[in-house]
């Protein structure tokens, strides 16, 4: 086992992995930018170095810099979170060449599922399920226009390069298909240096079902299970739940079953996630993501399953210490990300410094989170605040147990997506699991964040009359509570 670890990544996602190395007796090093000079990762690990003065967006995609840094402090395995370096392959290669051990899949596996045609071509030779469309980059548009009418319209033009929905387009018809092939190109082009596109049939308001795959580099794989992201935001997920609602035995069984054999003809290793978009019945792999995700945690929660800990494991070259038939599957898990950003002005970021801090807790609550009381929120990075994860026995319980939590939830200093979690879990329609990936869009935000802010705001005027008969005083407490707490606690 690894005596030493750098983790070339901040935020919560840092001190996730650190907590696995410290519980495994493995010591961390830390690498940080001028701007995180404050941050809780920093603090929480054995060692931290500064890699990056101004730009500070840039400092953790610096390659020479984090492999400076693990040569110095003599670690043998780099741990890169999600973001940042975590899928570039020529890091991965990097690693390799000086004989420092990547915590992920290999660069060459990163580099096959990495382009969107080679590995739509690939999951075909694989039995895998894919979206009616073309395996091939488009050169000729006029050909293309005549595979539509083939594929029947709607359909979607994507970056070969692409991924997380940068630079897709639909198209209606043969025109708007013209269209939507020049802007896409350029897109790819100028975001990801490679223009090549291809197209599918574009499917209305699908689900996204991911599957959590472990691989270790012995020959074994297997899956924990599915998770449902279905509610986002500009591809953004914002809530996450394990199981899926529409998930059957049956179902997960030939779904598992399939991830698996994607994550196989990529000769995939170490913890991924296997994509797919699910509508009316069917299903068909979107991509492999060769990361550990942020919404790990409630896989881990109903599985039982320290992802991080097997990661670490499996890097060092152990043998998974699972089989398919040992992962069951207890209760259900949310997660909301809880984010600095205001959801009634566009979820425009709200960066500054947390004056109260406070996180919720007791049952079946964990809060996965790299800040404290009193630390400022840089502007730099994703405006993640944590991660609130709830469990319970069954959906109900478990959306109970996460309402009472963002309600026992003291954020004060920035504003936060927490009255928008509010309004989602008491949604109907979210009650009943009637979930898609265009939940958010057909959600009136405005509106029913605006109810949930009213309903807080007589909660916290009747608090704060108990607690103070000061006018002024009552007038400030009532603005900031929106909890179960006072705001002197
Ligand atoms: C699609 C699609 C519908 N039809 N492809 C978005 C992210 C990128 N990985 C692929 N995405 C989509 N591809 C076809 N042929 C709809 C989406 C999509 C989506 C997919 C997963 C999760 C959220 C989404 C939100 C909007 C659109």
């Amino acid at each position: 086992m690894f005596n030493t670890i750098l983790v070339a990544n901040r935020g919560e996602i840092a001190i996730r992995a650190m907590r696995a190395c410290h519980e495994m007796g493995i010591a961390t090093v830390a690498v940080y930018s001028e701007a995180d000079k404050h941050a809780l990762f920093a603090k929480y690990a054995d060692v931290a170095h500064c890699i990056g003065p101004p730009p500070a967006s840039q400092s953790y995609l610096m390659i020479d810099r984090i492999l400076d840094v693990a040569e110095k402090t003599g670690a043998e395995a780099i741990h890169p979170g999600y973001g940042f370096i975590s899928e570039n392959s020529v890091f991965a290669r990097e690693c390799e060449k000086m004989g420092i051990v990547f915590i992920g899949p290999s660069s060459k596996s990163m580099e096959d599922s990495g382009s969107k045609i080679a590995a739509r071509k690939a999951m075909e030779k694989a039995g895998v399920p894919i979206i009616p469309g073309i395996s091939a980059g488009i050169d000729d548009p006029e050909s293309t226009l005549d595979d539509a009418e083939k594929i029947g319209y709607p359909v979607i033009v994507k970056a070969s390069a692409g991924g997380g929905g940068i630079g897709m387009k639909i198209a209606n018809n043969a025109s708007e298909l013209r269209g939507a092939i020049e802007s896409t190109q350029a897109v790819a082009e100028s975001v990801f240096g490679d223009a090549t596109i291809f197209m599918e049939k574009y499917l209305h308001q699908p689900r996204h079902i991911e599957f959590q795959i472990l691989a270790d580099s012995r020959g074994n794989t297997i899956h924990l299970n599915e998770r449902e992201c279905s509610i986002q935001r500009r591809h953004q997920k914002l809530i996450e739940e394990s199981p899926s609602p529409v998930m059957t035995p049956e179902l997960r069984e030939e779904m598992g079953r399939t991830a698996v054999g994607a994550a196989e003809a990529f000769d995939y290793t170490n913890a991924g996630t296997v994509e797919f978009i699910y509508s009316d019945g069917d299903f068909y792999f979107l991509e492999m993501n060769a990361r550990l995700q942020v919404e790990h945690p409630i896989t881990e929660r109903v599985t039982g399953i320290d992802i991080v800990r097997r990661q670490i494991r499996i890097a060092a070259g152990e043998e998974l210490d699972r089989r398919q038939e040992d992962i069951g599957i207890h209760g259900w898990a949310i997660e909301c990300r809880i984010n600095a950003e205001d959801p009634m002005n566009d979820f425009a970021p709200s960066p500054g410094r947390l004056t109260r801090y406070r996180s919720p807790g007791g049952p079946g609550i964990r809060v996965d989170s790299g800040v404290y009381m009193g630390y400022t929120i840089p502007p730099y990075y994703d405006s993640m605040v944590s991660k609130l994860i709830a469990w319970g026995e069954h959906r109900l319980e478990a959306i109970e147990r996460m309402r009472r939590a963002l309600y026992e939830y003291v954020i004060i200093g920035v504003t936060t997506n927490i009255p928008f979690h509010k309004a989602v879990l008491g949604n109907p329609h979210f009650i009943r699991a009637e979930l898609s990936t265009h939940f958010i869009d057909d959600f009136d935000i405005p509106a029913e964040v605006a109810v949930v802010v009213e309903q807080d705001k007589v909660k916290g005027a009747t608090l704060a009359s108990a607690i103070s008969s000061d006018d002024r005083k009552v007038a400030a407490i009532t603005a900031a509570v929106q909890t179960y707490m006072s705001s002197s606690t």
